[in-house]
């Protein structure tokens, strides 16, 4: 449908048609990056899951491949659902998946390459003997899936873990392993939390306290945290928490309880779901997927003929500064795709003011830019006026504030009837303390009725002598925005009807009562990614 296909995204992992949602197994082999994916061949909505599969040199630019799991086994006949992979000590690659039976119970099953030779791994085997795992004793039927990577037990065995719940509380189960078809599970849990309700698509991961390169997904030991991810299908966001892993029973306790999983942190305060990351032995860090999915109707994706698409994947660290958060950032490939780049140096934005950018297309963006504050506007502001503000219950970029909303426009058109504001919005308590919040107003993005219109966002820790700083990527109808480095992201879905084409543009804005701002941008015109089927398979 030629009036819908502005919103395909042009830099972001797609399939050519049809509904995708998890990733699923992503690594790199043989010089390439693997990535499949839970796929609808069928149709634009979910069902009929199977895994995509696609392979790439640089994260960037994707061949797809044929099918790499169908559901063809009494084990998986529901559908082949959400799986990690393990690269072992040989080289070896081994598959974990859940299958949904003809009965639609949750089991875990084993598959592995039909070719190790084959650097773009096409064919796959099923473990003839699947599953290798099924829910145990008061685990529900329909509440046992995703099973992670596994890594090392001091031991020498292997570990996995996968989500659950009992009654309301998110839990992740341990099992131990030797061979991937023999499993032991452990007494205790790796993690709950009472609340949180089912924990899809459970990650866990080692990041380093000191270095700034990934962890290979067994390291343990001194100057090393461990990430537990949960991905909330009650709420439907991920949410992960810093803390200690204990080797020894296979739990984890999280440094902040107030901040545990499913109550605190997210990697993403917009649309973004299932996240799943694995470790690139190839360039030293641990890499983030995460799936997009729509916010229209189902009846507009059937009509666009597609839903969904991926994150650009992110490079995760843990942020030394804060001890708190981990720092995402678009995998540094995505810079190849750089064009021409424009700079603004110190432009001054008054209280109430919007200013354009000159910047020729604005529909495939890479936006850094800075912002300073006059310190005597932070020192003078009263406190206490806003001090309950949150982006979410608040009115928006058009809600005017002491020390905020500032920030830019973008996907934005010329009368800007149509505008997504990513900025900053900064608050006084009557303690004193400032807060800074991190946001995206989608409540204006599209003069469509039938989207979502909410307004995202959350705190974003700034620390002495930093200054404010936003990376944006505009990719169409996507829009990801990291804040701070990455210590809060929000990624938005939106569907301008008029902001598109040339149409777009980007404007900063400054909508604070009582507070001047100066802006030094660059901005980079993005190039299309090379997204098409492996030729002459
Ligand atoms: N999607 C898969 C499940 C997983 C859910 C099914 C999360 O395995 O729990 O498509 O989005």
């Amino acid at each position: 449908n030629s009036m819908l296909s502005w919103q395909r995204t042009a830099f972001h992992f797609q399939p050519e048609k049809n509904w995708m949602n998890d990733p699923n197994g992503p690594l790199f082999y043989k010089g390439w990056y693997h990535f499949f994916y839970q796929y609808n061949p069928n149709a634009p909505v979910w069902g009929d899951i199977v895994w995509g599969h696609a392979v790439s040199k640089d994260l960037i630019h994707w061949l797809h491949l044929p099918l790499a799991m169908v559901a063809d086994q009494w084990y998986d006949k529901n559908g082949v659902w959400t799986g990690s992979a393990t690269i072992l000590h040989d080289g070896k690659i081994v598959m974990l998946y859940t299958g949904s039976t003809t009965e639609g119970v949750q089991v875990q099953n084993l598959a592995y390459p039909a070719d190790q030779n084959d650097p773009l791994l096409v064919h796959w085997v099923k473990y003839p003997r699947n599953p290798v795992l099924v829910p145990p004793p008061g685990i529900g039927p329909n509440d046992f899936r995703d099973p992670t990577t596994a890594w090392l037990t001091s031991e020498g065995k292997w570990r996995i873990t996968i989500g659950s719940k009992i009654n309301k509380t998110g839990i992740a189960l341990v099992y131990d392993t030797k061979d991937f078809i023999n499993y032991e599970m452990l007494d205790g849990l790796l993690h709950a939390v009472p609340g949180t309700g089912m924990w899809e698509c459970v990650d866990f991961f080692p990041v380093s306290e000191t270095e700034n390169n990934g962890l290979e997904t067994s390291i343990n030991g001194h100057g090393i945290k461990h990430v537990v991810k949960a991905s909330l299908d009650d709420d439907r966001h991920d949410y992960y928490a810093i803390g200690t892993y204990n080797d020894r029973n296979g739990t984890w306790i999280p440094d902040r309880p107030n901040i545990d999983v499913g109550i605190g942190l997210r990697y993403d305060y917009g649309i973004y779901y299932a996240a799943k990351t694995f470790y690139d032995q190839n360039k030293k860090r641990r890499v983030l997927w995460g799936w997009i999915g729509e916010s229209d109707s189902e009846a507009a994706d059937v009509k666009k003929g597609w839903a969904s698409v991926q994150s650009i994947p992110r490079t995760i660290l843990f942020d030394k500064k804060t001890g708190t958060h981990l720092l995402q950032w678009p995998v540094e490939e995505i810079d190849s795709l750089r064009l021409k780049s424009k700079e603004f140096n110190q432009v001054r934005i008054q209280a109430g003011s919007v200013v354009p950018l000159d910047i020729d297309s604005a529909t495939q963006l890479d936006i850094i830019a800075e912002f300073k504050i006059d310190s005597d506007a932070l020192d003078k502001a009263t406190g206490s006026s806003d001090a309950s503000f949150d982006c979410v219950t608040s009115g928006g970029a058009a809600e005017r504030g002491a020390l905020g909303p500032f920030g830019l426009l973008v996907l934005a058109d010329e009368r800007l009837s149509e505008q997504t504001p990513v900025y900053f919005y900064m608050t006084k308590g009557s303690d004193g303390n400032l807060k800074t919040f991190f946001c995206n107003d989608q409540s204006r993005s599209s003069k469509a009725s039938d989207v979502d219109k909410h307004i995202y966002g959350s705190l974003v820790p700034v620390l002495r002598g930093e200054n404010l700083s936003i990376r944006i990527l505009v990719d169409h109808s996507i829009i990801e925005s990291f804040g701070q480095g990455g210590r809060t992201v929000i990624t938005s879905r939106v569907y301008p009807t008029k902001a598109i084409h040339g149409a777009a543009k980007v404007f900063l804005f400054n909508n604070a009562t009582e507070l001047n701002v100066t802006a030094s941008l660059k901005t980079w015109q993005m190039n299309s990614a090379f997204i098409q089927p492996y030729p002459n398979l």
